[in-house]
């Protein structure tokens, strides 16, 4: 808890440490009531910082100090000063070595940072500053050293010891109790330190890297879950071989581990040679887990697996320079899975993602840029902003200098920079020099935050068979930013004749034309292209494959939306088309719910639609992405002023035309997709991904025609399938039906047979915590009572709270604020029990500015509540403060 006034801490002040660490040796004795660990510090001054002997300034949180000795001499109280986050000595002498024993209480430690306990077993989370929970230390990235670690604790509770590295002796002890010792060869700082103690089973393999080197790999479960883990293994070992495919990486050590854990604060974390996971990461075979959660672990397990380079061997100087690691290894996880799935639905899937959720990040309270100048609690900068957005600005770099260049500049920077602690700009410059470019002016992606605006004019002239694109960037003020600077926009286009066919793209002053899909580089607040050679106009599609982060405006009519859906030769534009022809229908509705009047559907987007469903030849993943309209949280996002119930009436209006006008094609491509499933043991590779995604989306859209034929192939599904992705489905469309006894007796019979999941019960909460009908809050609230939920597991929270604030929003914003002073409540708890979980809940309350003055004042009320409720955390303090400013 906060004890004195939150200290903002600044990039511009950095400075290098004053001392470096260069061998710590950790001694863990595990006990069920306490902890000891003892460090031992082999410490020098950095010669950087210059001759004298300033004071040293440990960092520490939480501990209770029981020796300390330097070079051997025990110190007294006297000797040296102790404060509420760190320790200070006087150092004598340029090299020395600190020896310190601490008692923790892992067993207690509910905010999951540190040394803690989940269920039965020990294990830690030392991202971004968790160590100072375990002992006494410099805790910042850029203070890299080797570790020797033992672990002793009771051998039959705890037969496995693990940490990073390899294991390098082991023993018993008197009284039950054992130890082991590993080595970690490789320097790394303080937050990829890991212990793991448990009563763990293991699944094991093995991989030949392309050096010809074994490396063993394992991942470690409790015992129930040990079927659970081959899909993590196969992603694991596909990540192996593409990182040394790709980005010519090899891995670095003789063993590499993956332990589960069911209480974890986010999804995975990279620890070197022992990465610990959310078990809803790690965990999944057909019977308990969707595709999307498959999908899921894939990217996940690749995504920790390729920090060992971007973000290990590499690491950041300070946290600041979080994006250096987390933009670069999303980008990298994300090619990953395009490479592994379909390129087209992982981009559409990631795009939409980024502009319902990133997009509103940064039009709110908290916007950052991408490195950002100051925070108060970095654990609230693990932003959608540091991830998605640093990782669309990687991949902008790599549109930009083509895939040959940006693998030159990746290898400079690997190499450059193995063993050190960098910056963005460090990252930059090796593309720079690998590739002889400037990038300096591209560089304002890392600096300036808010969504740049770009809106786009065509002008065709007949006589000069001339076409002419005019691009006007703008950026909206930010927090602490008012004006911008223009950024560089790479807009990936080409042009359509009439009959869809690409045409030649030739710049005034080309020779000749290259080829029809091209990169322009947007780099003035106005600037045009000319295209010569046009003898007709042409039809443009701009930003194929989202290629900026920008918000495009085209005045594209809705004739033009559908040719384009139909023709582009860019499989994410013509998503995008059909989007957008979306969000101009709904948008409409959303003005005649506004006036009072009669909704009407414009019957083209009910063409388009029967067009797709007609079409066998369409990849079928595609297609379910196509006939999914934009989600009320993304039409929120569009809106200047949200009108949560318009959003909800044309949004659902427009899927029940959609459901009776089309009922007879969803029904036939429903039961041939259905009738496959029902033919073909469950895998979960893409096409039969999309055969399922397609196979869903109908169903959703017939489940509210009401008719029993329907309800019957519902209850079909739910009983007879052999996997989770179509049963939850199932459960859904059951849940937000009328079918009351159905829906009843469905979630008791899964709640019953699926208990002791407690990764599937997750999923049951969610599905009821999203049901849009009314009475959500009430629904919630019962929930929270059910034996299955607690407030001690993230995982839980998200599932019933977070799914309910973040996907309910009819719910949510329900016209009392009862939805408001409900998350506010949990909030208050949370903030004493997990200050992490609490911060991230308040994201929903924090976009107060989006809604009409009543809401506006409800949701204020609340964050002030929070704001008044006693001692805060910094990590609550800082957004609700924030938000309020
Ligand atoms: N690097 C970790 C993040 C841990 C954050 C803790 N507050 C997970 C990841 O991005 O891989
Ligand atoms: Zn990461």
């Amino acid at each position: 808890m906060r004890t004195e006034q939150p200290k903002v801490i600044y990039l511009k002040d950095y400075q290098a440490p004053e001392y470096l660490i260069d061998e710590t040796n950790l001694t863990f004795e595990l006990y069920e009531d306490h902890t000891l660990v003892h460090a031992q510090l082999v410490m020098r001054r950095n010669p950087e910082r210059g001759e004298g002997l300033p004071p040293l300034v440990l960092d520490g949180q939480q501990l209770e100090l029981l020796s300390l000795a330097l070079d051997d001499r025990a110190l007294q109280p006297g000797d040296y000063q102790l404060d509420d986050s760190h320790l200070t000595l006087q150092p004598t002498a340029k090299q020395f070595t600190v020896d310190s024993t601490v008692r923790i209480h892992p067993e207690s430690n509910t905010a999951l940072e540190g040394l803690y306990k989940s269920g039965k077993m020990f294990c830690t989370q030392c991202e971004a500053e968790g160590f100072r929970k375990i002992t006494y230390y410099l805790d910042r990235p850029d203070v890299m050293s080797s570790f020797t670690t033992t672990v002793s604790a009771e051998q039959h509770k705890y037969p496995v010891l693990l940490s990073n590295g390899n294991p390098v002796a082991s023993g018993s002890e008197e009284g039950g109790r054992h130890w082991a010792t590993w080595q970690d060869p490789f320097k790394k700082p303080a937050y990829l330190f890991a212990l793991v103690a448990g009563d763990l089973w293991a699944v094991e393999d093995s991989f030949t890297t392309m050096s010809d080197r074994e490396v063993a790999l394992r991942i470690y479960v409790e015992p129930e879950n040990i079927d659970k883990c081959q899909h993590a293994m196969d992603s694991l070992k596909k990540s192996m071989r593409w990182d040394e495919k790709v980005y010519g990486r090899e891995y670095d050590l003789d063993i590499f581990m993956i332990v589960a854990v069911n209480d974890f604060n986010m999804g995975a974390m990279e620890n070197k040679g022992l990465n610990i996971f959310n078990s809803s990461c790690v965990l999944a075979k057909a019977e308990t887990a969707t595709d999307a959660a498959h999908q899921r672990v894939e990217g996940v397990v690749a995504h920790e697996y390729f920090h060992n380079w971007s973000g290990n061997r590499v690491t950041c100087r300070d946290w600041f320079q979080l994006s250096l690691k987390e933009g670069f290894t999303v980008y990298r996880d994300a090619e990953f899975s395009a490479d592994m799935n379909s390129r087209t639905v992982k981009r559409v899937e990631d795009v939409a993602f980024l502009r319902t959720n990133q997009f509103a990040e940064d039009a709110g309270p908290m916007a950052h840029p991408v490195r950002p100048d100051s925070f108060i609690e970095i654990s609230n900068f693990y932003t959608l902003t540091v991830y998605e957005k640093g990782s669309e600005v990687v991949r902008m770099i790599h549109t930009l200098l083509g895939a040959e260049g940006f693998r030159k500049g990746s290898d400079l920077y690997f190499e450059r920079h193995d063993g050190q602690a960098v910056t963005c700009d460090d990252f930059v410059k090796a593309m720079e020099d690998a590739n002889g470019v400037d990038l300096t002016q591209f560089k304002r992606w890392y600096s300036q935050s808010g969504t740049p605006r770009l809106a786009v004019e065509e002008a065709f002239d007949a006589a000069a068979q001339t076409y002419t694109l005019t691009f006007r960037q703008s950026c909206p003020p930010t927090p602490g930013q008012k004006d911008k600077q223009p950024f560089v926009i790479p807009v990936e286009m080409g042009l359509l004749d009439k009959l869809g066919n690409p045409l030649p793209l030739r710049l005034q002053g080309e020779e000749h034309a290259h080829g029809s899909n091209r990169v322009l580089q947007v780099t003035e607040a106005e600037q045009s292209f000319t295209f010569v050679g046009l003898a007709e106009k042409p039809l443009p599609s701009l930003l194929r494959g989202f290629s900026a982060p920008v918000k495009l405006s085209f005045p594209y009519d809705r004739d033009q939306l559908m040719f384009l859906m139909q023709h582009d030769e860019d499989g994410f534009n013509r998503w995008e088309a059909g989007q957008q022809l979306s969000v101009q229908v709904l948008q409409e509705m959303i003005g005649q719910h506004q006036r009072g009047e009669q909704l009407v559907l414009d019957e083209r987007l009910i063409a388009a639609f029967r067009t797709l469903l007609q079409d066998n030849a369409l990849d079928q993943a595609m297609v379910a992405e196509m006939l999914s309209l934009p989600s009320e949280a993304y039409l929120t996002e569009l809106s200047e002023e949200a009108d949560v119930e318009a959003i909800h009436a044309a949004r659902e209006f427009a899927r029940q035309r959609i459901a009776e006008t089309l009922h007879e094609p969803l029904w036939q491509r429903y039961q041939a997709n259905r009738e496959a499933s029902r033919k073909t043991p469950y895998v979960a590779e893409a096409e039969q991904i999309a055969r399922r995604s397609l196979q869903n989306i109908a169903l959703s859209y017939l489940m509210l025609s009401g008719k029993q034929e329907v309800l019957a192939a519902c209850l079909e599904q739910y009983e007879s399938c052999d996997n989770m992705t179509e049963r939850l489905t199932a459960l859904a469309v059951l849940v937000n039906s009328q079918f009351e006894s159905e829906k009843a007796k469905g979630l008791e019979m899964f709640a019953d047979y699926f208990k002791d999941d407690p990764l599937v019960m997750d999923q049951w909460f969610s599905v009821q915590a999203g049901c849009t009908l009314p009475g959500g809050l009430e629904r919630v609230q019962a929930l929270m009572a059910h034996p299955a939920f607690t407030l001690k597991n993230p995982n839980k929270i998200r599932a019933l709270i977070g799914a309910f604030a973040n996907q309910n929003l009819v719910n949510f914003h329900r016209a009392d604020g009862a939805g408001y002073r409900f998350l506010a409540d949990q909030v208050i708890t949370l903030n004493a029990l997990n200050p992490q979980i609490a911060s991230r809940l308040l994201g929903p309350l924090t976009r107060w500015r989006k809604y009409a003055p009543a809401r506006q004042a409800q949701m204020r009320g609340e964050l002030e509540r929070i704001l008044a409720s006693g001692e805060l955390s910094s990590d609550v303090y800082e957004v609700v403060s924030k938000s309020l400013a």
